[in-house]
């Protein structure tokens, strides 16, 4: 009800409650009470008596009233789920699964998360004013190519940054996406799958927009707002994140995998570089000769040729 009341005010101009209700087919009451809960969200709309209603300002803030109204999407962000706070949008999306919401596409989206997290149970700062959110996919391709998903995650993020900041941004195996160096975005998949098939799959999606960092960050990490010197639109940003990330899932998914990792690995520019890769207790120097199609490393060092699936990376030159 809310989105259609949001369609029938106009920015700047009184509409009366009586032409809503009627539109609506509902009461006045009703529309005050929705008007109320519109202002509750962010909205700014002026209410004067003989005149109407007007709205003066929109939120920038992901919620399924803002991001669906022009989302032409196919599958990624059909429905959105929606909260102030929340421990972890991957935990939450997870519960979801888990209680048989079977919408795929679904989005989990939060303001700020209380334990956002990382791989490898690593920490994810979240506070207000950035980006983060999950979505739940029953993607039909073989567990050995999930990461796939990652880099599909990975390649609309970067994609998005540049449509609606013009900012450059570089992919970092696995799972980042930098501006300046500094770690902008981290993708965190995680997949429920039998031998064959992946049962589900959560693809994380933490960006920094307009946020704080928390001091051990700084350095190492940068926000869309400190590349540019001023705010960027959540609203907008997390619509372009969907929108090109349907677009990538929908060619994953028919098999296309040779497209993404083509896009993945010019986006990465890591083929050719001397990296030193750090997995658990074990440190390996070398450089990097191909990215394979389930997303592993191939590192030619001075014992041979290693494959890497897993670990942390820093480049050498
Ligand atoms: C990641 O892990 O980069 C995956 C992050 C995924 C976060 C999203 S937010 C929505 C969804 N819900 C969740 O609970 N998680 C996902 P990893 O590669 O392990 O990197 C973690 C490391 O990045 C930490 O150990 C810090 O060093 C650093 N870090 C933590 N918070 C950061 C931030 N906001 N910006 C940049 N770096 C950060």
């Amino acid at each position: 009800m809310r989105d259609k009341i949001l369609h029938l005010l106009k920015d700047n101009e009184f509409v009366s409650g009586a032409h809503i209700a009627e539109k609506l087919d509902i009461s006045r009451t009703a529309v005050w009470k929705q008007i109320k809960s519109l202002q509750r969200l962010g909205y700014k709309i002026e209410s004067v008596k003989n005149k109407g209603y007007k709205l003066l300002h929109r939120p920038d803030v992901p919620i399924p009233e803002e991001i669906l109204s022009d989302l032409n999407t196919r599958v990624v962000g059909r429905k959105i789920v929606y909260f102030k706070t929340l421990s972890s949008t991957n935990l939450y999306a997870r519960k979801l699964v888990d209680c048989g919401v079977d919408e795929e596409g679904t989005i989990v989206v939060a303001d700020i998360q209380h334990h956002g997290r990382g791989r490898k149970g690593r920490l994810w700062f979240s506070l207000a004013e950035g980006l983060w959110f999950s979505i739940i996919l029953y993607p039909n391709i073989p567990p050995q190519q999930s990461m796939m998903l990652t880099m599909a995650a990975s390649i609309s993020v970067a994609e998005a940054i540049k449509e609606v900041t013009g900012l450059d941004s570089v992919i970092k195996w696995p799972n980042d996406v930098l501006i300046s160096g500094k770690k902008v975005c981290g993708v965190l998949t995680e997949i429920d799958a039998e031998m064959d098939r992946i049962k589900y799959s959560i693809v994380g999606i933490g960006v920094n927009v307009n946020n704080k960092l928390s001091e051990g960050l700084y350095g190492k990490a940068t926000t869309l707002m400190e590349e540019l010197g001023f705010s960027v639109s959540k609203v907008q940003l997390l619509k372009a994140i969907l929108k090109h990330f349907d677009e990538n899932y929908m060619i994953l998914v028919k098999g296309n995998y040779d497209s993404i990792l083509d896009k993945w690995v010019s986006m990465s520019n890591i083929v050719g570089k001397k990296i030193i890769i750090q997995e658990d207790k074990k440190t390996m120097q070398g450089i990097v000769s191909k990215v394979d199609i389930d997303g592993s490393l191939i590192l030619q060092t001075n014992t041979g040729a290693h494959r890497i699936y897993t670990g942390d990376i820093e480049y050498l030159e």
